[in-house]
């Protein structure tokens, strides 16, 4: 039997707008950046992949643009020709063509492991060994800026079933004012909501040990990222100082990362997401070292559109433990979609999709409109 191979691979920029500011401690974002990956396999069958960065290069080394131009120089014409039926041999090629560009190759695999899906008819998850779970818990992030308009959108959200955990960005102001206005939030939802904070690396080590107590006292449940994350025995510190619960995120992406962590007992919780690792696979190693040092998990978002956060709860579904649930907001966080349906929210959580692959289709009038080649064309 002829083998199947892989055809061509098309890297391809789409901006999409947020349905409202979304504030972090190093950015502002008004709209988000996808990075589409389309995969054509000498069978006919068709891969779709996505990767999003946060804030272009603010939260991490790639940027979509710089994902696009590693693709088109360097990793597809790698691929070419290769097997399309095994995206581990794939994934093996790219590590001796390109270090690092994790956000790239995670991309590069879910094209891969969303055709493979197809062809055989069966969802990705069930590429990975099966799902544990169909649904996975969603937070929300509380981002606007604005305390009143925190509140209301959280009120809305736990009135519409949709969300009952709420993650507030913090770091950006100073400590007192974040410390108001988490307290605000906290008190005004009570026991109704979990409440979580992410402070993406803004303070120093004193000054997170002042602020954490604080947020303690006022009843938040975790601590996400609160110093820099070339600070592990600082992060130890505080994770052996206070009851609440820290989370590791931009301090963990490999499998040594997670070790590290575990070595020094830098963390309580990691955050987990398919783009720091490089893939779903080397995500699911990830998550097995820090599983295995007595870490609980978490399923962590780059704020990736409906291809990226499905493909990552294929991933995050088939975690034996996952304690803390998911943050896989981000299709609901933009305006539009470039998928025919977009996935399925309710319940507090997100509903994987059955269908083979990933289980989504592309709006192809939707994809012409937002890519930015076109737009740019147009004058948008
Ligand atoms: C991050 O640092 O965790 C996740 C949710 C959100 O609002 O931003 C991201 C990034
Ligand atoms: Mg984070």
């Amino acid at each position: 039997m002829e083998s199947i191979r892989i055809e061509t691979v098309e890297a391809i920029l789409v901006d999409l707008p947020t349905i409202r500011a979304h504030q972090l401690a190093m950015a502002v974002m008004q709209r988000q950046t996808l990075v589409i990956v389309r995969l054509r396999c000498s069978d006919g069958v068709e891969g779709l992949g996505e990767a999003t960065t946060i804030g272009g290069l603010s939260y991490g080394e790639e940027s979509p643009e710089g994902i696009k131009l590693a693709i088109d120089t360097y990793l597809a014409p790698a691929l070419v020709g290769q097997d399309a039926t095994n995206a581990r041999a794939a994934l093996a090629r790219l590590e001796k063509v390109a270090r690092g560009n994790r956000f790239a190759k995670s991309a590069l695999e879910t094209a891969l492991l969303d055709a493979q899906g197809k062809r055989l008819d069966v969802p990705v998850a069930t590429l990975l060994g099966g799902a544990v779970r169909s649904r996975l818990p969603v937070l929300w992030t509380l981002a606007s800026g604005d305390t009143a308009r925190d509140i209301d959108e959280a009120e809305a959200l736990l009135q519409s079933r949709r969300h009952n955990t709420f993650k507030l960005k913090i770091g950006r102001r100073d400590v007192a004012s974040d410390v108001a206005h988490v307290s605000r939030i906290k008190q005004a939802l009570g026991d109704r909501a979990r409440v979580t904070v992410d402070v993406n690396q803004a303070w120093d080590e004193a000054e997170a040990a002042g602020a954490i107590a604080r947020l303690e006292a006022a009843g938040v449940d975790l601590i996400e990222q609160p110093i820099p994350r070339a600070n592990l025995a600082g992060m130890a510190r505080l994770a052996a100082r206070f009851v609440v619960p820290i989370m590791a995120d931009e301090a963990v992406c490999t499998p040594e990362d997670a070790l590290d962590i575990a070595r020094l007992g830098a963390a309580d919780v990691l955050a987990l997401k398919i783009a720091k690792s490089g893939g779903i696979l080397e995500m699911g190693r990830t998550a097995a070292v820090g599983d295995a040092a007595g870490m609980a998990l978490y399923g962590g978002t780059m704020l990736e559109g409906s291809i990226g956060s499905v493909a990552s709860a294929h991933g995050f579904a088939t975690l034996p433990r996952l304690a803390w649930g998911t943050e896989l907001f981000g299709p609901l966080l933009l305006k539009d979609d470039i998928v025919a349906v977009r996935p399925v929210y309710d319940d507090f959580s997100l509903e994987l999709p059955a269908g083979p692959g990933l289980g989504l289709a592309l709006d192809e009038d939707k994809l012409a409109f937002y890519r930015r080649d076109r737009a740019a064309a147009r004058g948008a």
